[in-house]
């Protein structure tokens, strides 16, 4: 039988590094602080881990360690927000709490993916 047999476990959507700040905790402003951030993409929850290269050993990976944070995608927002910063590519995402990130990558592919991916899941959850 499959792994997931019980479809308990939530499916993985897509995981890989791109650049991380926060800059809204609760609608309150924060200083941006950019780092490597590794994102993984699990059922409804958008999970940043250390950068694995960061790190020695496996501890980053989903399932081995606690993510440093974990975003609700119900409710959330996202929009391109190449005005928030002098990087290329960048979208902002806002989650019902006013929790607001920036993630970013050099790479337009790579960032184009990205958010199709989760737009894709908040649109599945604003229609639940
Ligand atoms: C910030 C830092 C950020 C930059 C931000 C600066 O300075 O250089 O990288 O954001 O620009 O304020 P500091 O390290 O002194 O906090 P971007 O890289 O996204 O442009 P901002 O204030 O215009 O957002």
């Amino acid at each position: 039988s499959s792994p997931d047999s019980d479809g308990m476990t939530p499916e993985l959507e897509k995981a890989g590094l791109l650049n991380k700040t926060k800059i809204a905790e609760g609608g309150r402003k924060l200083r941006k602080n950019w780092n490597p951030s590794w994102v993984v993409l699990v059922g409804n929850s958008l999970m940043f881990f250390k950068d694995p290269k960061t790190q020695n050993s496996d501890s980053w990976k989903p399932g081995n360690s606690c993510p440093e944070s974990s975003v609700d995608l119900r409710g959330a927002q996202l929009q391109w927000a190449n005005e928030l910063s002098s990087k290329k590519n960048v979208f902002k995402l806002r989650t019902i709490t006013g929790n607001e990130f920036l993630l970013q990558s050099d790479a337009d592919t790579v960032i184009i993916e990205w958010y199709s991916t989760i737009q894709k899941v908040i649109s599945r959850l604003d229609k639940e």
